[in-house]
């Protein structure tokens, strides 16, 4: 196949799974913003990538030509420690489903979204993809993790294989408008937001933030994250591995200051030690990325800056 015809185009039918969550509202954005007109999309209501048939008979009723699979079961630490069972099975579920039906339906070319979390916990920082299975995983999200790296494995066992053109890449911690912003199950950046913004309409004294504060995240806005993507997918014909982040990390208590300040909150900050502070570090090396011509732009405060405000519009409307 001529290698245009293998470029993300805005004519091309483009099947964005996972359009409803963080990153896949975001893809959507861009898609959208970029001219792409054939866009296709269905609620998990609609369809359940869970199952297989389902799975099966959208993609033969609409011949998609390009795949961003951003549907996912994703969590912050302790939904992941707490749901193991349910993290592994949706994630493996989700994409044999869809890679395989990628693959029996001719898709051109498929993206799939891994996470920082693959990279062993005692990783070499900052990580680079070699790092790929060289040691044991952070316990608090193994099941996650196995699951996205089997996915990254799908993709290249099918090129190697079957000569399909799957693009695995790997964000790093993800934060933005449309996130979790519920205090069990997200992650903790917007987690922060909403602790800090409500100690600070209720007038309370401390807020109490988990762990010791002294792991060390990167975080990358999805806007960024949903650039990139579509980048390599536009201008490069790719297939390796490819990390994506900012290339710089924070550690949690400075980063709960940062939010403190952008919330405007006068109060002091506490730590929950009986809550975990899962991996010590995780920052990524995105010079393959920088080498393909990409570099995150949003910076922390202004991103969080923004989520702060979306979040303070859902609140208004009642979402
Ligand atoms: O964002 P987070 O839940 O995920 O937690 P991970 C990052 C760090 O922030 C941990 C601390 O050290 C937490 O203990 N933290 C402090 C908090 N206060 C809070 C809070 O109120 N809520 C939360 N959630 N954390 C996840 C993985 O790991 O990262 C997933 O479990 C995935 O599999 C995702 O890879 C990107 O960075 O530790």
């Amino acid at each position: 196949m001529a290698v245009e015809n293998l470029r993300l185009r805005p004519d091309a039918r483009v099947y964005v799974a996972g359009h409803r969550g963080l990153v896949g509202s975001s893809l959507l954005r861009r898609l959208q913003a970029g001219g792409y007109r054939n866009l296709l999309v269905r609620t998990s209501k609609e369809l359940d990538l869970c199952r297989q048939e389902q799975v099966d008979a959208f993609f033969a009723a609409e011949q998609p030509e390009f795949v961003l699979l951003a549907a996912a079961k994703v969590g912050g630490i302790l939904a992941n420690d707490r749901y193991r069972a349910d993290f592994i099975r949706e994630n493996l579920l989700i994409e044999t489903h869809v890679i395989d039906a990628a693959y029996r339906n001719g898709v051109k070319r498929l993206l799939f979204l891994g996470s920082s979390c693959i990279y062993p916990r005692l990783c070499p920082q900052p990580m680079r993809e070699e790092h790929l299975l060289t040691g044991l995983l952070e316990p608090t999200n193994e099941p996650y993790a196995i699951a996205k790296i089997a996915g990254i494995k799908m993709c290249e066992a099918y090129n190697a294989q079957y000569g399909t053109r799957y693009l695995s890449v790997m964000p790093t911690n993800l934060y933005g408008p449309g996130d979790n912003f519920d205090l069990e199950s997200s992650h903790v950046l917007p987690a922060l937001i909403r602790k800090f913004h409500e100690a600070k309409v209720r007038g309370d004294a401390s807020v109490t933030i988990w762990g010791t504060g002294t792991p060390r995240r990167e975080f990358l806005h999805v806007d960024d994250l949903a650039d990139a993507c579509v980048y390599l997918l536009e201008q490069t014909d790719t297939v390796e591995l490819v990390n994506i982040g900012v290339g710089e990390d924070i550690s949690i208590q400075d980063l709960a200051e940062l939010i403190r300040e952008v919330v405007g909150f006068d109060g002091e900050i506490e730590y929950d030690e009986s809550k975990p502070d899962g991996t010590p570090r995780k920052l990524l090396d995105v010079s393959r990325l920088t080498r393909l011509g990409c570099k995150a732009k949003i910076g922390l405060r202004e991103g969080v800056e923004g989520t702060y405000k979306w979040f303070k519009g859902q609140e208004r409307s009642g979402c």
